[in-house]
């Protein structure tokens, strides 16, 4: 039985540790926070996805899965900690890397193998993570194993993800990914493909940032395809029936903490101008392309009250990190005179004033579907455009009836 240590019990992390333990590894997860060990100690689960909550139940139940708030010994200890972004300067933020490092040294034991989940920007392994973990007097590549294995699951999907999708393996030295193999393959049920360290890195980057800049292409498009009175949506889905093409969905631009954010990680050290930044700026410029296209029937939004529709940063899910339907409400309240209701049925985060979707309409100008929930699709025309002002609706997603929602509102499309 191997002994893991999961440094971390975030959205990658916990999923990660139950997934370990469900699989027959004895593992200890430990975090930082002493909010987060003692509220999973009482059994609550601070992540919302699903079938995580009975997951990590299992796994803790079965007594393969404690959860602790210091590092203890272990034959593997993964990291799985955050690496933010570095809004002004583009770059990314090792600082938890760093602190995992540094914590993690004085356990360190010959024979020991260290793999970093986090996702980095190329050479952070090498030349940041072996520095601080040879504090320890140990070398790296002989006395312990080091490993980059980055994260490829989807939020909304982990749980199968992490058990099926392929991995890559990328050791500082072979020794080192065959230790890391091993213990990948508990519960791995895809393919593993094995590589070195900065290879690794370099791949994950790349994955998220194919994913961005197809998007950036498809909204480019979507923007001309308005510009010819063409539906972007039928356009691409007809463009993709050709075998070689495969454009991903418009929309109102791209959230989450992977795809707005690795795409800068990969370009960071990258002085050329590139595609990949291009993309970015067209994403991240959807917002007000919105707006602009929402003027177009109202004319100027001073006065106006939006109803915008989802603030999760895509369908389906409750998470609203980098949320494009938040972003839009942000850049509505600091035009001035523009207010915002918000509704979302998967979100419940008291901060936010989410209100249901007929208070969030009453006495609108528009309605803005700023996310794909399933709900959305089932929402009555008639009832909630009854008590708008103005009966504006901007479907940036493709999830409303078109002949419906047209009947009882003028409805725009991306
Ligand atoms: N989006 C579009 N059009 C599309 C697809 C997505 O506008 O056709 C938007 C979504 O609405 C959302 C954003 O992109 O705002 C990101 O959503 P996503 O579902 O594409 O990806 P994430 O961020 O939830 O997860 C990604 C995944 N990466 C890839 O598919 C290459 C996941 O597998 C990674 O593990 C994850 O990033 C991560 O942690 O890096």
């Amino acid at each position: 039985m191997n002994t893991v240590c999961v440094h971390g019990l975030g959205y990658i992390g916990l999923p990660t540790a139950a997934m370990l333990a469900n699989h027959d590894n004895t593992v200890v997860g430990y975090d930082v926070s002493d909010a987060i060990v003692s509220q999973l100690e009482s059994g609550e689960i601070h992540i919302d996805e699903p079938g995580l909550r009975a997951f990590v139940t299992q796994a803790l139940e079965s007594g393969n899965l404690e959860v602790n708030g210091t590092v203890v010994p272990s034959k593997y200890h993964m990291i799985c900690v955050p690496t933010p972004f570095e809004e002004e300067s583009k770059q990314a933020n090792l600082e938890y890397i760093r602190d995992a490092g540094e914590t993690l040294a004085p356990h360190i034991r010959e024979g020991d193998t260290v793999i970093l989940e986090s996702t980095v920007p190329p050479g952070t392994t090498t030349d940041v993570l072996r520095p601080l973990l040879e504090k320890s007097g140990l070398e790296a590549g002989s006395d312990f194993s080091l490993v980059h294995c980055p994260e490829t699951v989807l939020p909304g999907n982990i749980i199968t993800e992490l058990q099926q999708n392929d991995r890559i393996i990328g050791g500082i030295n072979d020794i080192s990914t065959e230790t890391a193999v091993h213990l990948y393959e508990s519960f791995v049920e895809g393919d593993i493909y094995q590589t070195n360290a900065r290879t690794a890195e370099f791949v994950k980057l790349i994955q998220n940032t194919y994913r961005d800049t197809n998007i950036g292409l498809a909204n480019e498009i979507a923007k001309i395809a308005n510009e010819y009175e063409v539906n972007a949506h039928e356009a691409i889905q007809l463009a993709n029936n050709h075998p070689r093409v495969d454009l991903l969905n418009p929309g109102p631009g791209v959230g989450g903490h992977c795809l707005p954010i690795d795409p800068w990680f990969l370009t960071q050290a990258y002085d050329q101008e590139s595609l990949i930044e291009r993309a970015r700026e067209v994403n991240d410029g959807m917002i007000e392309y919105v707006i602009q296209r929402l003027e177009e029937p109202l004319g100027s939004l001073e006065g106006s009250l939006i109803a915008i529709f989802g603030v999760a940063y895509k369908g389906n899910i409750a998470d609203t990190r980098q949320s494009p339907g938040l972003a839009l409400a942000r850049t509505l309240q600091e035009r001035g005179d523009v207010s915002v209701t918000l509704f979302d049925p998967h979100v419940s985060d008291q901060t936010l004033n989410i209100v249901s979707a007929q208070e969030a309409t009453t006495g609108s100008d528009a309605i803005v579907i700023m996310t794909d929930h399933d709900e959305f699709a089932r929402l009555d025309p008639e009832s909630l455009t009854r008590e708008m002002d103005k009966t504006v609706v901007f479907d940036t997603k493709d999830v409303l009836d078109q002949e419906a929602w047209t009947a009882h509102s003028t409805l725009l499309t991306i």
